[in-house]
């Protein structure tokens, strides 16, 4: 087998702690001995045991003089845990081939200096475009210090924003309960939180339930849902003025900012750890889109998620968005077209 099939295979074991990992990346490893694989193992939560560590424990004595793949470059640092690169070395693994340097600066390439010092043959790249693919929200908190945002929003055929999602998309296996279980955190607005009995989470089995970041922007009250207190979701409300939050309860924390804009609330999730958000727009004029309005000419939006609902809407049920930036174009779009509704992402250059 070719060294793409095996770096795949690292990327699939990755992919089974979707959610889980953050801030950590999400790494799978394979060690494969006279082309066959000895060893599997991928890093399923912050905390605990890197990816390497795993599949040299699988390949037991196998993996002496063995390949070991990697989808992340092994770190050479004691973090929560201790280095991989050492990990490697004392399992005497005669080849590391790695799918992508690893962005974090306490890592980047010294943990392949050090393979190489100890005369491990390493190749780096292999199936370089997936794996960054993978970690795509760690590589940008990385390299910003903010987290990576999904802007997502449903539009009827004619154009109009639509307070609620296609059919299907909240349920289990749906792309929007899907999205939740991926995603650190999901922004909504008060005004909306405000009007609805429901909390956006995610129904995937066993799903690692996001932030619910509220922004409520100019308001001196705000009244969650009552779900919100017997959901498993943390609730983060920003405020720029005092607020009065009900009902209490100890999942809810209120985060006064002098000012509340793109900037300051990705500045202040970034610093909390949170490497991904979905700013989920329900309605026109809100105090969400109000973030966008300088947030998309920032560069501080990296993808869009658009959902196309098979409906018409009238003028007075609901508005043409006003908020985006004039001459801006997706790229590497990808469409899923269902019965119920036809999904359009690309990414902000
Ligand atoms: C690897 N394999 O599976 C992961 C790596 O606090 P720690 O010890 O978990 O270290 C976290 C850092 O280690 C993280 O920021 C990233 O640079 C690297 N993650 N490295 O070799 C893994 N998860
Ligand atoms: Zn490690």
């Amino acid at each position: 087998m070719e060294d793409g099939f095996y770096m795949r295979r690292c990327v699939e074991l990755a992919k089974k702690a979707i959610g889980c990992t953050s801030p950590n990346p999400m790494v799978g490893c394979v060690i494969v001995k006279d082309g066959d694989i000895v060893g599997e193992g991928f890093h399923p939560k912050a905390g605990q045991p890197h990816a390497e560590v795993f599949a040299l424990r699988d390949a037991g004595n196998l993996a002496e003089n063995a390949t070991a793949y990697v989808s992340l470059e092994p770190c050479n640092h004691y973090g929560r845990t201790p280095p991989c690169t050492e990990a490697l070395i004392n399992a005497k693994v005669k080849q590391v081939i790695v799918g992508m340097v690893d962005p974090n600066p306490i890592v980047a390439s010294k943990g392949m200096e050090r393979l190489k010092a100890s005369g491990i043959d390493v190749v780096v790249g292999v199936e370089e475009k997936l794996c960054q693919k993978l970690n795509e929200a760690y590589i940008h908190r990385m390299n910003t210090g903010k987290p990576f945002v999904t802007l997502r929003y449903s539009l009827s055929l004619n154009g109009r924003l639509l307070s609620h999602l296609g059919k299907g998309a909240e349920e289990p296996g749906g792309y929007y309960s899907k999205m939740l279980q991926e995603y650190d955190a999901i922004v909504v607005s008060g005004e909306f939180l405000s009007r609805t009995s429901t909390l956006p989470i995610s129904l995937e089995a066993g799903a690692n339930q996001p932030f619910q970041i509220i922004i409520a922007k100019n308001m001196s009250s705000l009244d969650l849902p009552s779900t919100i207190i017997n959901s498993a979701a943390q609730v983060i409300v920003m405020a720029d003025k005092s607020i009065s939050v009900e009902p209490k309860s100890e999942k809810v924390e209120t985060v006064l900012l002098e000012q509340i804009t793109l900037t300051s609330v990705l500045d202040y999730c970034g610093n909390r750890g949170l490497c991904s958000l979905v700013i989920d727009i329900r309605e026109d004029k809100g105090s969400v889109t109000e973030l966008l309005e300088g947030g998309l000419e920032e560069g501080l939006v990296q993808k869009v998620m658009i959902e196309l609902c098979p409906v018409w809407i009238g003028s007075s049920e609901a508005s043409l968005p006003s908020f985006g930036v004039e001459q801006r174009k997706l790229k590497d779009l990808q469409s899923n077209v269902t019965n119920e509704s036809t999904l359009v992402e690309g990414y902000l250059s």
